[in-house]
């Protein structure tokens, strides 16, 4: 039997994933041309591996040489937020509060493949990635039809918002592409809300976030101090950001707690560190104790208390 796109959607769900698109693996000239020009303006800051073999970023074909789909696929991992942050405690993007979505995405993955290999019975390959690949996935999954991507940078879903993590398997195998989607649901047309809550400036203009700025990246990837004059504005931040999704008037009407059990904070860090707690740990084994598991291994044991130092001293002005 040949696997169909009705059939493999029907598996995504069962793997566990809430959204999935199907598109063709063809170049995307006006991305590559958008990425090329992030690159130029240095707007990817430190993150020299971003930087590094554009050519397969830029072709599915480069992944994998007989690439006929390219299978998109998206989780809610939404939790709301307590209504304040308590004294002493630093705040935790959405994202990276309970168990490392890497892992999360993985076994729901190899669930998925099992699926579609024993489904299609012809040889077929296949290449995943979630994030860390060199693929550009907010662009591949608003040609899959996921979405479209707001002025924030974030590829904004009818069904959850923004609040997904996306992932992708190009495969050998022939499916009916998805359309990109209508936008029916809702362009930014003339808002702006995104671009003025940023208390760091860091998008620039619609559709394009400078790193150097994004406290998302001054958190979890930059690996030196932070500048005083960007440092005041993080409040009580400590890990990434969620300003300018929060903010986002679309996902103020779609937003729906996850239901992946995965993301409990019982299984992660949760809302909040305590910061005296995270500037006291003696060594590398406590901070693992503390991270092990989650994202919150990323900025290590320095990254991590810098910024909970910062977070104190912010909570102190
Ligand atoms: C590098 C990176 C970052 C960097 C840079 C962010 C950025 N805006 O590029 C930093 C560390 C700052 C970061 C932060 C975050 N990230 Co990040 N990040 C990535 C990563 C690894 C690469 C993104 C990339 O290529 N950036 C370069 C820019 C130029 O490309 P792009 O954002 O894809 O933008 C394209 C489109 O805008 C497109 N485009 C199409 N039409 C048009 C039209 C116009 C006019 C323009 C200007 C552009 C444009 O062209 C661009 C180039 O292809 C991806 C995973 C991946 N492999 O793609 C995750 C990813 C984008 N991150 C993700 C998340 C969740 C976050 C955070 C929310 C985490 C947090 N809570 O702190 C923040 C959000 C910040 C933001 N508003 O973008 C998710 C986004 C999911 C979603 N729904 O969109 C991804 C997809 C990871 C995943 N697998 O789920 N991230």
């Amino acid at each position: 039997m040949k696997l169909t796109s009705t059939k493999l959607k029907e598996f995504a769900q069962i793997a566990g994933f809430d959204l999935c698109g199907i598109t063709t693996p063809d170049r995307l000239p006006e991305s590559e041309a958008k990425f090329t020009k992030w690159i130029d303006k240095s707007y990817h800051a430190d993150m020299d591996w971003i930087a590094k073999n554009r050519s397969r970023r830029f072709d599915p074909k480069e992944l994998l040489g007989n690439v006929k789909s390219v299978i998109i696929l998206g989780i809610n991992y939404y939790q709301p937020n307590s209504e304040s942050v308590p004294k002493g405690k630093g705040l935790v993007s959405r994202y990276a509060r309970g168990k490392d979505y890497h892992k999360i995405i993985k076994k729901k993955t190899e669930n998925l493949l099992y699926r579609i290999d024993k489904e299609n019975q012809e040889d077929c390959e296949h290449k995943w990635w979630v994030d860390y690949g060199p693929f550009l996935e907010r662009p591949y999954a608003e040609k899959a039809g996921l979405g479209y991507i707001g002025k924030n940078g974030m590829l904004i879903t009818k069904q959850f918002g923004s609040w997904i993590f996306i992932s992708e398997i190009l495969t050998t195998i022939e499916l009916a592409p998805d359309q990109p989607t209508d936008l029916e649901h809702g362009k930014c047309t003339t808002c702006t809300l995104c671009i003025d809550a940023c208390p760091t400036d860091a998008i620039v203009k619609p559709r394009l976030v400078d790193s150097n700025k994004c406290i998302s990246y001054l958190t979890i990837e930059r690996p030196k101090t932070i500048p005083d004059e960007l440092a005041s504005k993080f409040g009580a931040m400590v890990f990434g950001c969620d300003i300018c999704q929060d903010v986002c008037p679309h996902n103020l009407s779609r937003q729906r707690p996850t239901t992946h059990k995965e993301f409990d904070y019982a299984n992660g860090v949760g809302e909040f560190l305590d910061l005296q707690e995270v500037l006291n740990l003696k060594d590398r084994e406590a901070f693992l104790k503390l991270t092990a598991g989650t994202p919150l291994t990323r900025p290590k044991e320095d990254g991590l208390k810098r910024n909970c130092k910062i977070a104190l001293n912010n909570e102190q002005d």
